[in-house]
């Protein structure tokens, strides 16, 4: 049997947002958010779930705090909800939200776990969305603000900050697809809205630095390695633009204040967008961020479009594969094949692994336990892979599993299941899975047995 040893210091992670597991929706003064909105409004989300109550850990972060304990969690990333704190998105700061976060990070603290804090994953407060959301420059401007409440009152306690949780999630499957909140469907709204975060995030970097707090800041994308589906000249040119689409997109505009040409000449052509200001660009490539916070779950095989489509190309389903739940290929390399690339092709940045993971039905239960043998299995050969890159070279710092418990998986509601602790949702009580133990003996031994 071989075994992996991890660097000494790895951050053995697990982690969360608000929308899914908080609940309290209307509590403390905390204001409407667009994903309240969203999974109110009748057909977006399967069987009509909604976050009021998800894992209720808005009263239950004890609890929750103490199985974190158990597992022997070195950090836990969870995001703070914007309208908690600001209610209508600017104004008035809400006590009761501030008051929440204030005890969750002490006590995580307390138990010896480092809070990774995300500013945004997704719960844009409504009243700014009602003024035209992201696809505007209303919320700029506002989440710079609410970040600088949020960094003068945490700042001190909280070491790794992540402005923006997958940006191109939020632009596109919020403004483009529609399955996510707002619900929109239009392409040059999603590349606008994708270019607003971007700038979002670029005035909060800026701002952190002009602040001197002492803590680390990065961004977190979702990154998803493409192949081309044959050796044909017309799948790998496909495939080099399925990456400049899903990839460099984000990566070029963080990196180095630019967008991959070949993309944004499509975009202009077709969707005469993105608009971008004078000084954004310049304000991007001034933005250095600490860490690439970067969620990897699978793969992309690339086709060329077909014969009159107006798609760029097709995503192409392997047969042989095995998926997750999600129908997403089980692909280990392609986080090894990532790291590796972002280090040649990004100046060797330091890097966060904020998710990866995999939804599963529970497995049956055997002496007690969930035996939830697909997903444990699923995150070793991760781990394995990840171990591979950091043999290569690469800087990785650390390694949040997602999830640390079962929760709202958007508008899957809460049939999908990503978490290494199950939540029972008519009771609420909590269960460590087969896969928690083994991440625990992992994180003890900070070492894989292979
Ligand atoms: O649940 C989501 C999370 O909010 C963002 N990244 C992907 C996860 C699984 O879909």
């Amino acid at each position: 049997m071989s075994s992996f040893i991890f660097p000494k210091n790895f951050l053995w992670g697990a982690a969360t947002a608000a929308y899914q597991i908080e609940g309290a929706a209307k509590e403390d003064g905390k204001g409407e958010s667009i994903w309240d909105h969203f999974s109110h409004t009748p057909g977006k989300v399967y069987q009509g779930d909604t976050g009021d109550i998800a894992c209720d850990h808005y009263h239950r972060y004890q609890e929750d705090i103490d199985i974190m304990t158990e597992l022997g969690l070195k950090a836990y990333r969870f995001s703070i909800a914007w309208p908690r704190i600001f209610p209508e998105g600017k104004g008035r700061a809400n006590q009761g939200g501030i008051d929440f976060y204030d005890r969750l990070i002490d006590k995580l603290l307390e138990a010896g776990i480092t809070p990774a804090v995300t500013l945004y994953h997704w719960d844009l407060p409504q009243s700014l969305q009602e003024q035209g959301g992201w696809a505007k420059r209303i919320p700029i401007d506002p989440f710079v603000d609410y970040a600088e409440q949020v960094f003068k009152i945490f700042g001190d306690r909280v070491q790794q900050w992540i402005t923006l949780n997958e940006p191109q999630v939020a632009a596109f499957c919020g403004y483009a697809y529609g399955n996510h909140a707002p619900g929109l469907q239009d392409q040059a709204a999603a590349v606008q809205a994708a270019h607003h975060l971007l700038v979002a995030h670029a005035k909060t970097v800026r701002l952190f630095r002009q602040m001197n707090l002492k803590g680390q800041i990065g961004i977190t994308l979702n990154l998803t390695p493409t192949y081309p589906a044959s050796t044909s000249r017309e799948d790998q040119k496909a495939a080099i633009l399925a990456d400049s689409e899903k990839n460099r997109w984000f990566l070029d505009p963080v990196f180095k204040g630019t967008y991959p040409e070949d993309m944004a000449e499509l975009y202009r052509q077709k969707l005469q967008a993105p608009r971008i200001e004078d000084g954004d660009l310049e304000l991007l490539k001034r933005a250095n961020i600490d860490f690439l916070g970067i969620n990897y779950y699978s793969r992309a095989v690339i086709g060329q479009a077909a014969p009159g489509s107006s798609d760029f190309y097709q995503q192409v389903r392997p047969d042989h594969s095995a998926y997750t739940d999600m129908d997403w290929e089980i692909y280990p390399d392609g986080i090894y094949d990532l790291l590796v690339r972002i280090k040649h092709d990004y100046d060797d940045p330091h890097i966060l692994i904020t998710e990866n993971g995999a939804a599963f039905q529970d497995g049956i239960i055997q002496n007690g336990i969930i035996a939830d043998d697909d997903r444990l299995d699923y995150l070793k050969q991760h781990l394995i892979a990840i171990h591979k890159a950091i043999g290569a070279g690469v800087r990785l710092d650390g390694y949040f599993v997602w999830s640390f418990m079962d929760n709202f998986e958007w508008a899957y509601g809460y049939t999908e299941k990503f978490g290494i602790v199950q939540v029972d949702y008519r009771t609420q009580s909590r269960s460590i899975k087969k896969s928690g133990y083994w991440y625990r003996d992992v994180i003890q031994n900070n070492c894989i047995q292979g």
